[in-house]
């Protein structure tokens, strides 16, 4: 019996070493650095991303993710796809505001507040996007949705007075700013490292998704999560143009045919995760509510200084993109 198995586990691998070895000539593999954690719904929708490229390309093109900031962390990777280190990879894409203002159009308070209004001005941007992409060496393939962003305390927060000298983390340029407008104190932390943060003190409060909270069991050291609808950033995935240049027009189609599909996967799954993720945090200990009617008047406030600074370093390009969300809704 021992010698049968023993057998048949030679011959197996001795067939594997074989369809090795007679594998796609041309086989590449593609390293895909992402900042987020592996059971974050953005790193499942580009892990099967990862899978139907694989598995449409036969091979040829093998993608491989390497989720929260593990290959490269979140703020190396878009340099790191641009120079070649990496051929692709997925960032949140207002993480780039401080390049150009139009990185963060996706981050202006209230100008879109729900997925369908999201989608809209993802379309409006999108062009644009791409032209400054192209010039950097990097090609877009897909963008999906955070779930709305809400603000989260380790205390109850009733108005903007009440944010006086809260540490709060930032996680770009315009969250920075919204700390600023508000009195409290930015701090750029990852994702990846927001547990750890909270846990230590180090930051106390936060905007950001159900989503991520849940993801950092952010209950642990927070209490408060008001549900402000603010904006919805995306994440995205590119690849360097050097490296898809060289990609024939075969799997070129199977990589935007697989990139369609994570889009739309991706998308759905944000719209999912709101409610679980937001209940995920009420189980978690945490009260979860609508801002007051104080607060909300302060945020408007605030966003509407918001939107005037993003207008103006976003010049005539930006305003365009505003434009054509308007006439789109
Ligand atoms: N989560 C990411 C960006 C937006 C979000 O919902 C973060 O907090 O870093």
């Amino acid at each position: 019996m021992k010698m049968a198995i023993a057998k048949s586990t030679t011959a197996l691998s001795l067939s594997a070493a074989f369809v090795l070895a007679a594998g796609p000539s041309h086989a590449e593999k593609w390293d895909m650095p992402m900042a987020y954690s592996a059971s974050n719904f953005h790193s499942e929708t580009g892990a099967e991303f990862a899978a139907c490229i694989t598995e449409g390309t036969g091979g040829e093109i093998e993608v491989v993710t390497h989720p929260g900031g593990s290959l490269f962390a979140g703020d190396d990777i878009k340099r790191a796809v641009q120079t070649g280190q990496a051929p692709i990879g997925e960032r949140l894409l207002s993480s780039h505001q401080n390049e150009n203002a139009l990185f963060g159009y996706d981050s202006v308070p209230f100008l879109a507040t729900s997925f369908d209004d999201a989608e809209k001005l993802w379309t409006a941007a999108r062009p644009s996007l791409e032209e400054i992409l192209a010039e950097q060496n990097l090609t877009l393939l897909y963008s999906v949705p955070w779930p709305p962003q809400g603000l989260y305390f380790d205390r109850e927060v009733n108005s903007v007075e009440d944010m006086e000298g809260i540490k709060f983390r930032s996680y770009n340029n315009a969250t920075a700013r919204l700390a600023e407008l508000t009195g409290m104190l930015p701090v750029s932390i990852e994702a990846a490292e927001i547990s750890q943060a909270f846990a230590t003190g180090v930051a106390e409060s936060m905007i950001s998704s159900g989503a991520t909270g849940y993801d950092r069991k952010v209950w642990e050291s927070l209490s408060h999560f008001y549900e402000v609808d603010a904006w919805l950033p995306r994440n995205y995935v590119f690849v360097n143009s050097d490296v898809w240049d060289g990609v024939s027009d075969a799997n070129k189609e199977v990589v935007l045919t697989c990139a369609e599909t994570a889009a739309e996967v991706g998308l759905q799954r944000s719209k999912d995760y709101t409610q679980f993720t937001v209940d995920g945090l009420r189980e978690g200990g945490m009260t979860v509510e609508p801002a007051s009617d104080q607060l909300k008047a302060d945020l408007v406030q605030i966003g509407a200084t918001m939107s005037a600074d993003w207008l103006e370093s976003a010049g005539d390009e930006g305003a365009a993109v505003i434009d054509a969300f308007k006439a789109a809704q």
